[in-house]
């Protein structure tokens, strides 16, 4: 078993704990201990043949059998028992907004509740109102939190979905005779969240079957809900829906040109291609003339690929992330596209985390993942001392942990540790470190992390209030929005860019795949008005260094280019820049 699914177990073991009423500190232990094993730099299994386990701090005895036992057998007697005690449903109870395991467990207990269909009867028939703690305001908070939660089971995370795409793929795209193969959808066009996955793959005509085959048997197939020559979908075990489509390959395409969507980017290519005489569908170009309304033969025009498509309607070939029919069908026609930001032009990232607060790895250990993504910079943005749930740094440890860095940037020549912090901005707008200790730092991100609960001008008034700090760098995760959990805090991020510009500050698209945040769309507004982006990975451990990746994804479907990015600067240049904020 591998450390990310041993981590998982841990921590729904001290969820199970919770739900249980067991003693807090025991709970806390394996949340803590699920961290700390998402964050191994080194194999697992070493660990523990080692019997190393043992000599990390917070994995005590008991946990360090449980781990021990789950990495060599697959799995641990403890949770299984664990788990049959309870009913199923209650975990999910947990997914509600606002429902935490203190709430299940009353509700379990005194109203026997097991599900979220139970909670949702109980809400309606009133019945939580007698329960202490809760009132009728709960009840329907409750209410709203499951309808939320029903809307976004439909949906998945693009991380999660490109996954379990990536997988089907693979053994689709290496079948005998098959051609040409591309993930399509909204996962092609970088949503942030997905319905279902499409594939679509070109194939010689004996091959088809093989290759539907090897995808209704893939082993991350739960079931099959059609099977065709052409098209074939299935639910896999992750709960997402696929389809795969095969054609010829000189309708490849075509296929994947409509299948990639959006829909509302097919319609203005078919209208355009009917100003060109032209049908356009999912198959091919055909003359629209009066031939083909009589039923005669079509005269089709061939295009090897997508490019040639856009050619022969006169357009540049526009990039999957920007086919929502924004204006890129505009821009195409004049030439003016934008050349989208790549993965290979960040240079490094801001807004990391370390063991000094709620990450799991130490500078040294993050640095060392940086310089493997061939990045010449990182930034650490520790939490700020009244985020005490994170284990938010005093004043006193800010300096400790400067001189860390210090040490460490010594045994660089070309790559360097920024010293950042992520400050909280608190409820009146002011910030969680006095002006002296954030002139300490070679950069400010600024963030919301409690008092969700104001009206949008407040909000607004309050982050711009921050922004205006002459320390502070970049807002972090500016709408506080986690998909498919939580909605932004209400906020006119219209007014927040206008002062981002204002000011000169950057704003940043936090790429953790839950967050996503600043949205693609609003990323062309930022960019009108000349704000700089920084796409920061918000990583808590070393894995999380290349969600970059998804933030790269944000920031090409908002149009950005590399020069729209602040950490596509190399490092002299980013030296440069940094030291210019503080002069
Ligand atoms: P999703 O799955 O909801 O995240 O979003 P998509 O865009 O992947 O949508 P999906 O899977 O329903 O269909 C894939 C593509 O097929 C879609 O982006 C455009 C095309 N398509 C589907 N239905 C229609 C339609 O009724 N008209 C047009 N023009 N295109 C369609
Ligand atoms: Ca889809
Ligand atoms: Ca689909
Ligand atoms: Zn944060």
């Amino acid at each position: 078993m591998d450390k990310n699914r041993v981590a998982e177990i841990l921590d729904e073991i001290g969820t199970l704990l919770e739900l249980k009423g067991e003693n807090p500190f025991k709970c806390r232990a394996y949340h803590n201990a699920s961290r700390t094993i998402a964050g191994l730099t080194v194999d697992i299994k070493t660990l523990i043949e080692s019997g190393e386990i043992r000599n990390i701090k917070g994995i005590g005895e008991a946990i360090a059998e449980r781990i021990k036992e789950l990495v060599l057998t697959e799995k641990s007697e403890y949770y299984d028992e664990l788990k049959s005690s309870l009913p199923e449903g209650l975990m999910k109870m947990l997914s509600i907004q606002g429902v935490g395991p203190k709430k299940v467990k009353l509700l379990y207990e005194k109203l026997k509740i097991k599900s979220v269909d139970e909670l949702e009867k109980a809400c309606k028939a009133g019945k939580l109102g007698n329960l202490e703690g809760f009132g009728k305001k709960t009840e329907e908070n409750i209410l709203a939190g499951i309808e939320a939660l029903r809307k976004r089971s439909t949906k998945s995370l693009y991380s999660t979905a490109e996954l379990s795409a990536r997988r089907m793929f693979d053994v689709v795209a290496k079948q005998p005779g098959l051609i040409r193969a591309e993930i399509a959808g909204s996962l092609r066009r970088k949503k942030e969240t997905i319905g279902d996955i499409d594939i679509v793959v070109s194939a010689r005509r004996p091959a088809v079957k093989a290759i539907m085959k090897s995808f209704t048997t893939h082993g991350d197939v739960e079931r099959i809900t059609g099977e065709g020559e052409t098209k074939s979908s299935v639910v896999l075990k992750s709960g997402i829906n696929c389809d795969l489509r095969v054609v010829d390959d000189s309708e490849f395409p075509f296929a994947l040109n409509y299948f990639t969507g959006s829909k509302e980017h097919n319609v203005r290519m078919r209208t355009r291609a009917k100003e060109y005489g032209l049908s356009l569908n999912e198959y091919g170009f055909s003359k629209l003339d009066s031939e083909e309304k009589r039923g005669k033969a079509k005269k089709v025009i061939a295009c090897k690929t997508e490019d040639d498509i856009y050619r022969a309607l006169d357009l540049t070939y526009i990039p999957p992330e920007l086919r929502e029919d924004t204006g890129e069908i505009e821009a195409a026609e004049k030439n003016s596209l934008p050349t989208l930001v790549e993965e290979k032009d960040i240079c490094g990232t801001f807004h990391c985390h370390t063991n000094y607060s709620d990450g799991s790895n130490t500078l040294l250990e993050m640095a060392e993942a940086a310089k493997k993504l061939d990045w010449q910079y990182l930034g650490i943005a520790d939490h700020s001392k009244v985020a005490a749930y994170a284990n938010g740094l005093s004043e006193e440890r800010v300096k400790k942990q400067h001189k860390e860095i210090d040490g460490l940037n010594q045994k660089w020549t070309n790559f360097r540790i920024y010293k950042g912090t992520e400050v909280d901005i608190l409820s009146n707008g002011d910030l969680d470190f006095n002006d002296k200790t954030l002139a300490s730092f070679d950069y400010v991100v600024a963030s919301v992390h409690s008092s969700f609960k104001m009206s949008e001008a407040e909000m607004t008034k309050r982050i711009i209030k921050a922004l205006k700090n002459k320390y502070v760098t970049m807002l972090g995760h500016p709408t506080g929005r986690l998909l498919l959990q939580r909605d932004n805090y209400p906020i006119d991020m219209i007014a927040v860019i206008n002062a981002a510009s204002d000011y000169g500050k950057i704003i940043e698209i936090n790429a953790h795949p839950m967050r996503l945040d600043l949205d693609w769309r609003l990323c062309s507004y930022a960019k009108k008005k000349n704000v700089k982006i920084a796409i920061n990975p918000d990583a808590h451990v070393t894995d999380g260094l290349s969600d970059v990746r998804y933030g790269v994804g944000v920031a090409r479907k908002g149009w950005l280019e590399k020069k729209d990015v602040i950490n596509t600067l190399n490092l002299k240049q980013m030296n440069h820049f940094l030291s210019s904020l503080r002069t």
